[in-house]
């Protein structure tokens, strides 16, 4: 897989500059925003995070293309997390995935936990009832590729508030099928064209582009797209995920397009 060699080639060399510096920064480090872990790469996360916030309006809107401008669009990454040699890193959630494939997601439910006042499963089928938002957008991925595509889904902002958010919320975090694990802020998590997409071009998302949802985060780097959610977590703290995130791979937090 394209993607995972590129990750595993700059994990090492990130890890290389770290060194201990990550180390004695970590404890001291405030967790409300995302940390440089003293680490000077690191710093451009932040810096590039108070830089696009300050230059880009808060509800300024990601450009939306025609029917026409749809192109063609590779699936990169895991594209079956039941399928070990389709890039499930989290194995022991294969089964699960794989149970919910067999009945074509009718029995999927998305888990919604951490500071809402209604934690619980959420059914795809009541996720489709909600209003919904469809979107034609350009995915910009970090290898240099692009593609447009026509998204359909419900705002997050509209499943978290029928969650309830409690007003100590800053981050939300999502948890993949797959094994990934990474978080977006309030702003983000709030914005118009921020949807966790079930359908793509007209249909519902096919299981190599993240079925049966996907979140679609339309102001950053594609890599924050995450395919084949499992549950989305509201938290007060910014978390990197260690092992799990993107962070550790040498990968911003940060990435605004
Ligand atoms: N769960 C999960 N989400 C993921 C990935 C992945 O491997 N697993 N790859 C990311 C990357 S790097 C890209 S470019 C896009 C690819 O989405 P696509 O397969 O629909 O093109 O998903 C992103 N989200
Ligand atoms: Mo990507």
């Amino acid at each position: 897989m394209k993607g995972d060699n590129g990750k595993i080639a700059r994990r090492g060399f990130v890890k290389g500059l770290v060194g201990t510096a990550a180390a004695t920064t970590l404890a001291g480090c405030g967790k409300t925003e995302p940390p440089t872990y003293g680490n000077i790469l690191r710093m451009g996360d932040l810096l590039t995070y108070k830089a696009h916030r300050l230059i880009v309006p808060e509800h300024a809107l990601a450009r939306e293309y025609d029917l026409a401008d749809i192109s063609a669009h590779p699936a990169i990454g895991t594209t079956n997390p039941a399928d070990p040699e389709k890039g499930g890193r989290h194995p022991e959630y294969a089964p699960e995935y794989a149970g919910y494939l067999k009945e074509a997601f009718g029995n999927y439910g998305l888990r919604i936990d951490g500071l809402v006042e209604r934690p619980g499963m959420y059914s795809l089928a009541n996720l489709k009832r909600m209003p919904s938002r469809t979107q034609i957008t350009r995915h910009t991925c970090e290898e240099g590729w692009s593609a447009i595509a026509q998204w359909t889904g419900v705002p997050l902002r509209s499943v978290l508030e029928a969650a309830g958010i409690k007003p100590n919320a800053r981050y939300v975090q999502f948890y993949a099928f797959d094994g990934w694990a990474d978080g977006i802020d309030m702003i983000d998590a709030l914005h118009p064209q921020t949807i966790l997409a079930y359908g793509m071009n007209g249909r519902d998302l096919p299981v190599p582009h993240g079925a049966p949802i996907r979140l679609r985060v339309e102001r950053q780097v594609v890599y924050k797209n995450m395919k084949f959610l499992r549950s989305v977590v509201v938290t007060e703290e910014f978390d990197d995920h260690g092992e799990w995130g993107n962070l550790q791979n040498g990968w911003s937090w940060y990435v605004g397009v």
